[in-house]
C-alpha cells in the first residue's frame, strides 16, 4: 500500500539514491519538482531576451558569433528543463500557458534592462556565475531526470561564465570610457544576482522541505556567500569593484560582511514591477503566437507519418 511505497521512497532519498520517473513519490514531491523545474525552464527561454537585445549590434563577428552559440544553449537548457518536468506529468502546453498568461515565476534577473554591450560581460559574469553556484550543487538533486539535466547544463554554464569574464577583462584593459561601461554593468548587475539566490533563510517557506527531500543541498543564504567568495578574487584581476563599500572577510564568522540587500526590490520584481517585466512577457506572447503555424505544421506533419505507418 501507500505506507509501503513511502517507506521505500524514503529509503532511496536516506540512501542517497534517485527516485526515476516511474517510482512512486509523495504529491508534494512532484509538485515542488514540476514548480521548481518549469520555473527553471521558463527562466533559461526568458533569460534569452536581455542577450538577444544585442545579437545585432555586438561588437564584432566573432563576438556576435559567440553570443548567438550562448543564446541557442539557453534555449536548449530550456527544453531540457521542460522535458524533465514532463516525466513529472505535466504538458509542455500547460507550462507554456502558464507563462504567458503571468502565471508562472521565472527568475527575477531576467527583468532588468541591458542598455550597453557592457551588460553581455556582467550577465555571463554574474548571472551565469550566480546560476552555477546554484545548479553544480542541483546535479546531485535526487530527482534523476533534474539532476543530469543539470550537469549538461553547468557545463555550458561555465563556458557562458568565462565569456562573460572575458569581455569584462578586454573591456577593462580598455579606454577610460570602456572601463566606465564595464564598471557601470557590474554596478548594475552586482545586487540582482544576489538576489537570484532567492530570500533569505528565515524567509524561504520552501527551503526546509526541499533540503529534507534532497533536492536543495545547500541553503540559499549559503550559496549567496560562496558565490561572493568565488567574486572577490575575479573582481581583483579584473580590476572592477564590487559596489559594496561594506564587503569585507570577517575571519571570525569565516563569511563575508556584506550590507543588508534590499529585499523590496526584489518582492517589486517578483510582483510584475520591475523593469522590463512587462517587455518579456509581451515579447513571450508575440513568439508564442507567431510560432503557431509552426506546432500546426509539425503536429499535422506527425499525424500524417502515423497515418501512413498504419496504412
Ligand atoms: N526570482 O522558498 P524559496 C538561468 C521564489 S539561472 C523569482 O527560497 P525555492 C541561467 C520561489 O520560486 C536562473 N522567484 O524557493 C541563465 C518561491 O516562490 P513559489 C534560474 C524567486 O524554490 C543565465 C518563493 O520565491 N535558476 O536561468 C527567486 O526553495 C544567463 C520563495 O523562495 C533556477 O531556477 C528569484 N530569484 O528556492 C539563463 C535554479 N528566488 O514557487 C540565461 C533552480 C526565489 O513558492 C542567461 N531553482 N523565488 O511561488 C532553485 O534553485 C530554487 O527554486 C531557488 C528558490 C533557489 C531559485
Amino acid at each position: 500500500g501507500d505506507e509501503e511505497a513511502q517507506q521505500a521512497f524514503d529509503e532511496l532519498i536516506e540512501r542517497d539514491q534517485r527516485i526515476e520517473p516511474r517510482d512512486w513519490m509523495p504529491d508534494a514531491y512532484r509538485k515542488t519538482l514540476i514548480r521548481q523545474i518549469s520555473q527553471h525552464g521558463h527562466s533559461e527561454i526568458i533569460g534569452m531576451q536581455p542577450e538577444g537585445n544585442w545579437i545585432t549590434r555586438a561588437p564584432s563577428l566573432k563576438r556576435k558569433a559567440i553570443l548567438m552559440a550562448k543564446v541557442q544553449d539557453e534555449a536548449g537548457h530550456g527544453l531540457y528543463l521542460y522535458s524533465a518536468a514532463q516525466t513529472l506529468g505535466i504538458s509542455r502546453e500547460e507550462m507554456m500557458q502558464q507563462l504567458i498568461s503571468g502565471k508562472a515565476k521565472y527568475s527575477s534577473i531576467f527583468n532588468y534592462t541591458t542598455p550597453t554591450w557592457a551588460d553581455m560581460g556582467a550577465i555571463g559574469w554574474l548571472v551565469d556565475g550566480a546560476a552555477i553556484c546554484n545548479q553544480v550543487p542541483l546535479c546531485r538533486a535526487s530527482y534523476g531526470p533534474y539532476g543530469r539535466a543539470m550537469v549538461r547544463i553547468c557545463k555550458e554554464e561555465s563556458f557562458h561564465q568565462r565569456q562573460g569574464f572575458e569581455i569584462l577583462l578586454e573591456l577593462m584593459a580598455g579606454t577610460e570610457a570602456q572601463r566606465e561601461m564595464a564598471q557601470a554593468a557590474v554596478n548594475r548587475w552586482y545586487w540582482p544576482a544576489l538576489m537570484m539566490f532567492g530570500p533569505p533563510d528565515d524567509e524561504s517557506p520552501n527551503s526546509a522541505q526541499s533540503m529534507a527531500w534532497k533536492i536543495k543541498r545547500f541553503s540559499n543564504d549559503e550559496l549567496r556567500q560562496r558565490f561572493v567568495g568565488m567574486l572577490v578574487p575575479q573582481a581583483e584581476v579584473m580590476g572592477v569593484t564590487l559596489p559594496d563599500p561594506n564587503l569585507k572577510w570577517n575571519e571570525e564568522r569565516q563569511a563575508y560582511d556584506m550590507s543588508p540587500i534590499d529585499w523590496t526590490e526584489f518582492h517589486e520584481v517578483l510582483a510584475g514591477r520591475g523593469p522590463a517585466n512587462h517587455e518579456r512577457l509581451r515579447r513571450r506572447r508575440e513568439a508564442h503566437e507567431a510560432g503557431a503555424w509552426v506546432r500546426e505544421a509539425a503536429a499535422e506533419y506527425a499525424r500524417k507519418q502515423a497515418e501512413r505507418a498504419e496504412g
